[in-house]
């Protein structure tokens, strides 16, 4: 399995997200508007794995502050149109890991959105 912990190619005010939403790293974007994208993670849990991410560079969901209720609101609005135009009526998960012990890997902020097969509870 490829590791994808990125510690020593982030700055503290980029990640390799960053690369991705400046085009510096090609990647086809399933959804794109001024605040956020969303693209195929790179190493799939499910048949179905795609990362929203935001535009703007918040590392961790417990960093975000109030003014940052807006743009949260839309990111969960986007995760639910990308399950619909994946076509997950069935169901599907939204996740957000923070911190060490939330196993976050990338600091920029981002939701999971896992699919396309029968999940399973707890995650632990
Ligand atoms: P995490 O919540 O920070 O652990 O998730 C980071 C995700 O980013 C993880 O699922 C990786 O597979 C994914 N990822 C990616 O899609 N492209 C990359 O270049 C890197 C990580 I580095």
């Amino acid at each position: 399995m490829a590791d994808t912990t990125e510690k020593n190619t982030a700055t503290p005010d980029d990640t390799i997200f960053g690369k991705i939403i400046r085009g510096e790293i090609k990647t086809e974007f399933l959804y794109k508007d001024d605040k956020c994208v969303a693209f195929k993670d790179i190493n799939p849990v499910a048949p179905i794995h795609i990362l929203i991410v935001p535009i703007k560079f918040i590392t961790q969901i417990s960093e975000a502050k109030e003014e940052d209720e807006k743009l949260l609101g839309h990111l969960l609005l986007v995760a639910k149109k990308v399950a619909e135009d994946q076509k997950l009526d069935k169901g599907y998960r939204l996740v957000i890991n923070n911190g060490k012990e939330g196993q976050q890997s990338v600091y920029h902020l981002h939701i999971h959105l896992i699919g396309g097969k029968q999940l399973s509870w707890p995650p632990c």
